[in-house]
């Protein structure tokens, strides 16, 4: 399946003094030389080398996990300068063995040896150039920009707006005047990241070029386990599959938000403007749902009401519906640790980084999750995906270091959403926090409220990285960061800027993955993946009836399947680990296609008489 890269030609005399004289010693691999004809390295010497980097690597990263945990929690100068003098470390550390590896491309090894030296090589999201200047630079300037995002916010008078604020505000408000002044004020963030994004790419760049990656961008699609080439047209295979339901929401919501706001600021025929969706950045619609409702819907609950009104359900407590859930399916509670170290609500005296993330501070069991937790459906949903990530870590904290990780980083980002789809009406009755099942009637408006989130979705998981591997190969050069951006949100989304935007904006730099350098491509995946994974579940626990009417709480013969996937980790390629769970060895779309079958039906009627698409 996988074609090996060679990387640079690497240096053999560097690897044997590093064998040599033992593991701390620093040896940089010098381009210039090439290997001897005559002088082998053998299998045993690869072996010898890739254990010796796990356990460099191993110290590095917890080094680099504790360092960034505190800058996340604690946003100041001292703890930026220190998280980014850890990463420079595990950047370094991870450039120079990955140099090294090179040694052993041409050898016979065995599978393991082989999977590591290649994983090794693609460890890093953000590889740097081996030249410890410019490795201190890429992670000072990384460091800043999570700081500069992670302490974003905009005043008008006396009032100023972080990203929960203008997050609320997205919430709640129907008014398109304050939601458009919450709209460009987050955007004012950004700008003055521009040149140093800029920086960024160019050093990042040189990094993944010193790897033998023709940039960034090249070296984030060589992760899939197949060629890069393939992998995206994997993607355009899936995205064809879903475009048809994605421009038929599309349609009906554009409809009924101009009827709601003025068919002369929502146009038919147009794109839809992009601070009337319910999110800062448009890309999940849910808090548009009473405006796009069907008229006959007689919704009986609304999760976040039920959250609001029931007694006793805080931050902690709606954490516990979410560890109750794994230790259902027969997975272990979460350790006293967890309860211990993690952040569940915004700091009220100092600046934190809010955007949900999941941690593993040990690569153990020192599992923690860091949000700023809202009593409401939404972050009930985001629960349930970070402990996803959780309790995917800890299935595969028994295997080496490198093959700690999900099979692909879709697969990390689906494990929690797949189980938030059980969080149906069902199981809110057999957990007390719904009275009774509502009727099949209702069905339409749960479908709707859910394709609001995931179908809406799909192509903005998609564009970001197709706008950033843009922009790491040099097609969208500085000069136009910000129109590229909104073509591609015009193509895939088809929504538009409420007001018009120049070159002096940054608008990708005001969403979190952008300014953090996490790729995004995993979440499109994972948005198929979870459906799939899903249908699989709901199948081994002999569940009959409508997908969206299953709930695998409780299963522990979907728990035991589930965990024969997680426990893989990354040390099979990933059709292996899809196949365990699924029996498939493809992604493939229509799990969510047949999701959201019937909803798919009600929108064609609905848009009957429609002028679709943009
Ligand atoms: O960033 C996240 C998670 C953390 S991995 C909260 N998500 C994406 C986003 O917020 O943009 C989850 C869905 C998409
Ligand atoms: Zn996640």
């Amino acid at each position: 399946m996988r074609t090996f890269r060679s990387a640079p030609s690497g240096n053999l005399l560097a690897l044997v003094c590093l064998l040599a004289l033992g593991a701390s010693t620093v040896v940089v691999a010098d381009h210039h030389e090439t290997k001897p004809a005559d002088q082998q390295v053998t299998a045993e010497q690869a072996e010898a080398f890739i254990n010796d980097a796990e356990s460099r690597l191993l110290e590095a990263w917890k080094e680099g996990a504790r360092a960034s945990w505190i800058q996340a929690n604690f946003i100041t100068y001292d703890t930026q300068t220190l998280a980014a003098e850890a990463s420079e470390k595990v950047i370094g550390l991870t450039v120079q063995l990955a140099q090294e590896a090179a040694l052993f491309n041409d050898l016979d090894l065995p599978y393991d040896t082989r999977r590591k030296l290649e994983r090794l090589k693609l460890d890093l999201s953000l590889p740097a150039p081996s030249n410890p200047q410019e490795t201190a630079e890429l992670a000072s300037i990384a460091a800043e920009l999570r700081s500069i995002y992670g302490s974003g916010e905009y005043c008008e008078g006396e009032t100023c707006f972080d990203v929960e604020d203008v997050g609320q505000v997205f919430t709640d408000s129907r008014d398109a005047d304050e939601l458009l002044a919450a709209w460009q004020g987050w955007r004012t963030v950004s700008p003055p990241m521009r040149e140093q994004f800029q920086r960024y790419v160019e050093l990042a760049n040189k990094g993944a070029q010193e790897l033998g990656f023709a940039n960034l961008g090249a070296m984030w699609r060589d992760k899939y386990d197949m060629p890069p080439d393939d992998f995206a047209a994997e993607l355009d295979r899936l995205w064809n599959q879903v475009a048809p339901l994605y421009k038929s929401l599309h349609c009906h919501v554009r409809a009924r938000l101009g009827d709601t706001y003025g068919e002369e600021v929502v146009a038919p025929g147009k794109p839809i403007p992009a601070h009337l969706l319910g999110n800062i950045w448009a890309q999940t619609w849910s808090n548009t749902y009473e405006l796009v409702a069907p008229e006959t819907d007689q919704r009986s609950y609304d999760l976040t009401e039920l959250l609001q009104t029931q007694e006793g359900i805080d931050e902690h407590e709606m954490v516990r519906y979410g560890e109750r859930f794994f230790t259902s399916l027969g997975f272990d509670p979460l350790p006293d640790t967890f309860w211990e170290r993690s952040l569940f609500k915004k700091p009220e005296d100092h600046k934190a980084v809010c955007h949900a993330s999941a941690w593993d501070l040990d690569y153990q069991d020192d599992l923690r999750i860091k949000m700023c937790i809202d009593v409401d459906a939404e972050d009930f949903n985001t629960i349930h995906h970070e402990l996803g990530h959780n309790f995917y870590q800890r299935a595969y904290n028994q295997l080496a270091p490198l093959y700690q990780d999900s099979a692909n980083d879709g697969f990390h980002e689906a494990v929690g959403d797949t189980i938030a789809l059980s969080v149906t009406p069902g199981y809110l009755v057999q957990v007390g926090l719904l009275d009774k099942e509502p009727p099949p009637e209702e069905d339409l408006g749960y479908l709707l409220n859910l394709a609001l989130d995931k179908i809406a979705f799909l192509p903005f998981g998609l564009l970001i990285d197709q706008w950033r591997w843009k922009v790491f190969s040099g097609e969208f050069t500085p000069e136009m960061y910000n129109q590229s951006w909104w073509d591609l949100r015009l193509k895939y989304q088809g929504i538009a800027p409420p007001v018009p935007r120049s070159e002096a904006d940054f608008d990708p730099g005001a969403k979190y993955h952008v300014p953090a350098n996490v790729p995004y491509t995993r979440y499109f995946l994972a948005h198929i993946l979870q459906f799939q994974f899903h249908r699989a579940l709901c199948d081994i626990a002999g569940f009959e009836g409508p997908l969206h009417r299953c709930s695998i709480y409780g299963s522990k013969e979907a728990g035991q399947r589930l965990d024969a996937m997680l426990t893989m980790g990354s040390s099979r390629p990933w059709p292996e680990a899809l196949e365990a769970l699924t029996g498939q060895r493809e992604m493939d779309a229509t799990a969510i296609l047949d999701y959201f079958a019937p909803l798919a039906e009600w929108l064609d009627e609905q848009n009957e008489g429609r002028q679709c698409g943009w």
